[in-house]
């Protein structure tokens, strides 16, 4: 008979370090976003011997960018792993910008012991994580036992992803991941989230009135959002666009969901249509900021228009103005139930409505073909653009990562997208910084090469993860459009002194010499044709390419398109 020693030694057992691996790994996680450190080196570690692919970064920012595009692109969440206090708020401004998104994500990060934490004695980065991330994301959770670990993280993935997704976060206290139980009882614990996302049929009779809104429309149009992209319900909706008729516009992230040169596109008519629509349906889009929530002089007299919204979040209906034709339930559903309720002889809109559209279109095209088609030298934002335009028509399968502020509002307009969930960008916030994070993640979860396209500032934020792109040999091409500052490099001190201007960078920067000090290809571009050569060369090696676009200083404007959004100073104005 073995002795009481022996048969104890024999029980397998597990602790949590591989409890929160199994757990994630039997619910499909298979990548993790980090940056190692005391109390989760040995996790990520640990992850990475049990054949998980973990990427570690430079900042915890771009880490949990990534995880939440992650998020995005898969429709399921991505998961950014941190250490406590000051890597956990690292982590919470991508977090926070994945629920603004609605894109499902988890941060996880291990924190201080709560015996220590509660009576604030001054552990090693002790903070309340907990409490302070409640605020500023969809739900939050703390495991303490081992055998809690697979509900935690099973609460964590069906929060992220049901509903309307957003981000969550799992708080993981160090003594936890050492915790020790058998592995029997382990095992027993996980659990695997069924159906974690379950559709959400919309009401027959919401299905009809939203029908009945449409057919007794004379200039609708469509808007699909970044919801209707992130739905991936993308032959259901080209199938509705194309059935109905009717002229759409695809916000920036859903540029692609049909090509943007579909016939039906109006996207370079955008103001026509904004104004003189009738009946507007959103699909996966909110009335907010981008949208100049539903009214004014954008939208026209106050109840000019109808309302159809479709979204899975009850709560969207009415935010700004009033939806006349609520339809809550998921994308899928709703769009197919709309396809089913229009039977076979749905009426198109007037010609005249279409007619009118497609003429401003073409007129807006012109103007801009004349822009794309000048050389100018510099460069200015078009002809640069006109390059990398090509570029992604060449490459329709590359995935663009964009921010800056005119190097993206010129980029939107300009590079066209022929499939969806290829432009990813700065998104609700408009936040600078998602660009190194967004284009790591675009490539480990998809195996596309990535085009990002980043104003000289917007890089500056996550810029140091060019050494995570050449450590993990990723096929990223990075063109960083450089006009020496924010919005334009040629701004002035007001006071007259010899520090630099607020929004200025050094002038004539080399952000191409950064990557070859990590191994990758840097190239300083100062015409489209050397942008062109350049951009060629890295999409077919898949080599970390760095290009310096030299942009003209004075071509940008002061924020962009939204300089209006600018406060101006009565004061300043008066001096
Ligand atoms: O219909 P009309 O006639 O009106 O014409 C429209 C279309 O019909 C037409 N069009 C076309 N014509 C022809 N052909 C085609 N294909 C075509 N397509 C469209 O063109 C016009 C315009 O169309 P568009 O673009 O669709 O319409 P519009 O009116 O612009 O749309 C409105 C919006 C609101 C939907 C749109 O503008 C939009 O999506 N905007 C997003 C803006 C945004 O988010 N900007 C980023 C934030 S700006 C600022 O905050 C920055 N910061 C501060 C900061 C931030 N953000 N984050 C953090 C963490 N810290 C600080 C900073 C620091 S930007 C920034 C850095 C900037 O410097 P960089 O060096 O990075 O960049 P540069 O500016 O390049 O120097
Ligand atoms: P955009 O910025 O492109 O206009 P928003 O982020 O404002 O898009 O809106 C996206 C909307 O899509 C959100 O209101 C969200 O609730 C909704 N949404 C996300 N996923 C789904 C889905 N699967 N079904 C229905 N609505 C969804
Ligand atoms: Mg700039």
């Amino acid at each position: 008979m073995p002795s009481e020693q022996t048969a104890e030694a024999e029980v397998e057992m597990t602790d949590g370090f591989h409890l929160v691996i199994d757990a994630l790994r039997l619910n499909g996680i298979e990548n993790i976003y980090t940056v190692p450190g005391i109390p989760i080196t040995d996790l990520g570690r640990l992850a990475q011997a049990s054949g998980m692919r973990v990427i570690s970064f430079r900042h915890e920012q771009n880490a949990g960018n990534a995880a939440a595009i992650a998020g995005f692109l898969n429709k399921a969440p991505g998961v950014c792993l941190t250490v406590s206090a000051p890597g956990f708020l690292n982590g919470l401004v991508a977090l926070a910008n994945a629920t603004t998104n609605c894109f499902p994500m988890i941060l996880i990060s291990g924190s201080s012991e709560r015996e220590v934490v509660d009576l604030q004695q001054g552990d090693y980065e002790e903070m309340d994580q907990l409490a302070v991330a409640k605020t500023l994301c969809k739900a939050s959770f703390r495991v303490l036992h081992a055998a809690d670990i697979g509900i935690g993280i099973a609460r964590a993935i069906r929060a992220a992803v049901s509903g309307r997704p957003g981000g969550v976060y799992l708080d993981l206290p160090a003594k936890l991941l050492g915790q020790v139980i058998t592995a029997e009882a382990g095992a027993q614990s996980l659990v695997k989230v069924i159906d974690p996302a379950p559709a959400q049929i919309p009401g027959p009779s919401a299905v009809e009135r939203a029908l009945d809104v449409l057919r007794g429309a004379k200039k609708p149009l469509i808007i699909l959002g970044k919801g209707a992209a992130y739905a991936q319900a993308d032959d259901d909706i080209r199938a509705l666009v194309e059935k109905s008729g009717i002229p759409y516009i695809p916000m920036s992230m859903a540029k692609g969901l049909l090509p943007d040169l579909h016939p039906q596109c109006a996207a370079a008519a955008r103001s026509t249509v904004l104004l003189e629509s009738d009946v507007v349906m959103l699909i996966g889009a909110r009335l907010n900021w981008l949208l100049s929530h539903g009214k004014g002089k954008q939208w026209g007299a106050p109840g000019s228009k109808k309302f159809i919204q479709i979204d899975i979040e009850p709560r969207e209906m009415d935010s700004n103005v009033e939806i006349a034709a609520p339809l809550v339930g998921d994308i899928g559903s709703c769009v197919a139930a709309l396809l089913k309720g229009m039977g076979d002889n749905w009426q198109a809109p007037p010609a005249a409505w279409t007619d009118s559209i497609n003429a401003k279109k073409e007129s807006n095209i012109a103007r801009m073909a004349t822009r794309l088609g000048k050389n100018s030298n510099p460069m200015d934002y078009h002809s640069a653009l006109r390059v990398l335009r090509d570029v992604i028509k060449e490459r329709p399968e590359a995935i663009l990562v964009n921010e800056g502020a005119n190097t993206l509002d010129q980029a939107r307009g300009v590079v066209d997208m022929y499939r969806p969930r290829k432009r990813l960008d700065v998104g609700t916030w408009g936040v600078m910084g998602i660009g190194m994070g967004f284009a790591v993640a675009a490539t480990v979860e998809t195996g596309n090469p990535v085009l990002a396209i980043v104003g000289d500032s917007a890089f500056g934020f996550s810029g140091m993860e060019i050494e995570t792109i050449c450590r993990y040999n990723l096929p990223v091409c990075i063109v960083v459009f450089n006009n020496d500052g924010i919005y334009r490099g040629d701004g002035v001190n007001l006071s007259g002194g010899t520090d630099p201007a607020i929004t200025m960078f050094v002038p004539g920067a080399r952000y191409d010499k950064m990557i070859e000090g990590f191994g990758g290809v840097g190239v300083n571009a100062t015409t489209p044709d050397e942008l062109k050569q350049a951009v060629d060369a890295a999409m077919a090696s898949g080599r970390p390419t760095l290009i310096n676009a030299v942009i003209d200083p004075k071509a940008g404007t002061e924020s962009g398109n939204i300089g209006n959004l600018n406060p101006k100073s009565a004061l300043a104005a008066k001096k």
